[in-house]
């Protein structure tokens, strides 16, 4: 790759294959998340043209839609989500969803959200930007919000947030442009650093966060994410902590075995 640097070469390649995610012939990888009905898979049609490919995440009965865009020569590959309110991994889609990001590290995440409904989606953005700085919010339905007099001040969010947002109507194609510029920015490290607000938890909890995310480091040295983990840990998360017993943490999608 002619344009390769550091920061926008897709990472870790065999923990996309874990995923059935094919990167090969990819410059970046960008996710799709969301709540349901925001708009999520009309921007992808939007983004992709329609040329995707269809299937199951491995060893799950959760759809899969892979496709492909272009931004000035680099090659994007697109992975819809599935829709989901929380990463909290109380179904098989929001397992998905929170393990994709966590374990496969997209180069970005796109955070499609529902103009009419801002207030309830900003709850995924802020668990999505617990888990990656490397985030697009894309307010969707603005035409929708325009006509019930819905107003956004998407700099102010910005600035809240410290990552783009960016308004847009996948169904009518507004703002996609922008929407492209913020996805390269960010996947390319261009953005500045990105800044996002970073959950404190007060000092209680900090300090506590600080010696299990040690632990973790030591005894799981390619554990990716270990704050998130040491999180979950304090709050007596059943899954998380099973699976770190089991050594299956983030080998997530249990590749092997019949789909259930
Ligand atoms: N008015 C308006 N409707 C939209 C827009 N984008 C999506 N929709 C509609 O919202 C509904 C849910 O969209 P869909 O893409 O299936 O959402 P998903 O569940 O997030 O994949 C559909 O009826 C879409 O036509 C938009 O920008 N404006
Ligand atoms: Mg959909």
């Amino acid at each position: 790759m002619s344009d390769a640097c550091e920061s926008c070469v897709v990472s870790g390649k065999a923990d996309f294959q874990r995923f059935g995610v094919d990167v090969s012939d990819a410059d970046a990888v960008v996710a799709l998340a969301g709540n349901p009905n925001t708009g999520k898979t009309t921007l992808f049609n939007a983004l992709t043209g329609l040329r995707m490919h269809v299937g199951n995440w491995p060893g799950k009965t959760v759809a899969q839609a892979i496709g492909g865009f272009r931004i000035r020569g680099r090659k994007y590959r697109l992975v819809d989500l599935p829709g989901t309110y929380s990463l909290l991994s109380n179904s098989p889609d929001e397992e998905v969803a929170r393990d994709f990001l966590l374990f496969g590290e997209p180069d970005t995440t796109v955070v499609v959200c529902d103009a009419t409904a801002l207030e309830r989606n900003l709850a995924l953005v802020l668990q999505v930007l617990e888990i990656t700085p490397r985030v697009v919010v894309a307010i969707n339905l603005m035409d929708e919000a325009r006509k019930r007099g819905i107003e956004i001040d998407h700099r102010e969010l910005a600035r809240d947030l410290g990552v783009p947002v960016v308004p847009i109507s996948a169904r009518i194609g507004l703002g996609i442009p922008s929407l492209l510029d913020s996805i390269e920015a960010v996947s390319m490290g261009k953005q500045g650093r990105t800044t996002p607000r970073e959950m404190d938890y007060g000092p209680e909890i900090e300090a506590a966060i600080k010696p299990i995310m040690e632990q973790l480091r030591r005894e799981h040295p390619s554990l990716k994410n270990a704050r998130w983990v040491a999180l979950r840990l304090l709050e007596g998360d059943p899954s998380v902590l099973n699976e770190l017993r089991a050594g299956t943490l983030g080998l997530t999608t249990h590749a092997v075995g019949p789909e259930v």
